[in-house]
């Protein structure tokens, strides 16, 4: 190597070790050459072999075992973000109360315990305190939906999932962002189309805008949804009729070009028991990622539950998990009645299954609920905790 050369390699390595990260940006992981050093305020923490990240708070150093070691700042002067930092030890939380769901789960190992929100819940105070003491991440309920991002063609409208991802980056929690390929709540100007041309195209520009406008601040996204029928065959839809199973492989491969740093997830209701359709979804996935690896990373369980199915949830996860798949996650979950049975069952199954990352209720309180009817949630009509609460509490203690 020249002098010269070698003058300029030492220069980039130097600068890359210099400059650090920001809340919520890369700092290691497998495959990563950058800085591992957070901004003061942040450690560097590991959430998956593939990607370390800022999170706010602690500064403990941490170091993996593996190939990817993490320095961490430790500062005295308090640079605020708009965040709450707290720690349970070497995890930090990401804002959230001690002895709440978030802290808990993290105690327990796993990353977080979300709720969907949206700025028509963001928008009730009782709400967003709960949100803020009990829960670590968030989705948006509706607000990233094609129907909802692109109503025409070509046509963005980003209001309220700014709204609602900017609420999240300044609040400390991460965003499981739903989702960018869906039948339902699908505008018609993209069910019409017919050519396969088009829609490759179509699909391609709308995940491009809608993840590359949130690149670096969604940490998981729900790329497909809901494509399965109850036989695990592939549903008919705009996407399989004209482009056939290939549609998958093109959105996953179109997401993690708009956001390499996401955790792309395929996500699914009534995968709910070791049933056909799990059979379905672990060959589907096995045979995407056989053929390119790493397209799909996570499947997402939504579990939309009636009183009595917890007892076979256990038995889905770890039937999902033995897909070739770095992580599962429950997604959407909600119980008809919200027994204290069934909520501790479900929980238990994600920390006795090791892909399992975190737990996500379909809200906060039955008040807002897509099936209010059913008192599913985890907080009364007037957001206060239920027995199904503490229930969960227990199981993660
Ligand atoms: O909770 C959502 C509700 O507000 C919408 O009206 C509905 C429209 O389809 O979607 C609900 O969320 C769904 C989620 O996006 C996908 N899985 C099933 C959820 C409940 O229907």
């Amino acid at each position: 190597m020249s002098t010269k050369l070698l003058a300029l390699v030492t220069l980039a390595i130097a600068a890359n070790s210099a400059v650090a990260v920001g809340t919520w940006g890369q700092c290691g992981g497998i495959g990563y050459s950058g800085s591992t050093t957070c901004d003061a305020g942040n450690t560097c923490t590991k959430i998956n072999d593939y990607y370390y990240q800022c999170l706010p708070g602690a500064t403990t150093a941490t170091t993996t075992s593996s190939t990817t070691t993490t320095t961490t700042t430790t500062s005295t002067t308090s640079t605020s973000t708009g965040t709450t930092p707290t720690s349970t030890g070497t995890a930090p939380v990401p804002s959230a109360s001690a002895g709440g769901l978030q802290d808990k789960i993290r105690a327990k190992g796993k990353q977080y315990f979300g709720a969907c929100a949206d700025p028509n819940t963001l928008n009730i105070a009782a709400n967003v305190n709960i949100l803020k003491s009990d829960f670590g991440q968030v989705t948006p309920e509706n607000s990233l939906k094609w129907e909802s991002t692109e109503p025409s063609r070509g046509q963005f409208t980003f209001t309220n999932s700014d709204t609602l991802v900017n609420w999240a980056t300044s609040n400390g929690k991460l965003v499981r962002a739903h989702t960018l390929v869906w039948h339902s709540q699908l505008p018609s100007w993209v069910s019409s189309i017919s050519d396969k041309a088009t829609l490759t195209s179509v699909i391609q520009n709308h995940i491009s805008t809608v993840a590359g406008r949130y690149a670096g601040k969604v940490y998981h996204w729900d790329v497909c949804n809901e494509i399965f029928n109850e036989d695990g065959s592939l549903r008919s839809s705009v996407f399989s009729n004209v482009l056939g199973e290939s549609f998958v492989t093109l959105a996953f491969q179109a997401a993690r070009k708009a956001d390499p740093k996401a955790v792309l997830y395929i996500n699914d209701y009534n995968l709910d028991s070791a049933n056909s359709k799990v059979a379905g979804m672990v060959s589907l996935v096995n045979r995407v990622n056989a053929a390119n690896a790493n397209t799909i990373d996570g499947i997402g369980t939504q579990m939309h539950l009636s009183a009595g199915q917890g007892s076979t949830a256990q038995a889905a996860l770890t039937a999902l998990a033995a897909a070739n798949v770095k992580e599962v996650a429950i997604t959407e979950l909600d119980i008809v009645s919200a027994g204290t049975n069934d909520y501790t069952q479900v929980v238990k199954a994600c920390l006795n299954t090791p892909k399992c990352v975190g737990v996500t209720v379909w809200g906060v309180s039955d008040a807002n609920s897509w099936r209010s009817s059913s008192s599913p949630l985890l907080f009364d009509n007037n957001y206060n905790k239920k027995a199904a609460y503490t229930a969960v509490i227990n199981a993660l203690s």
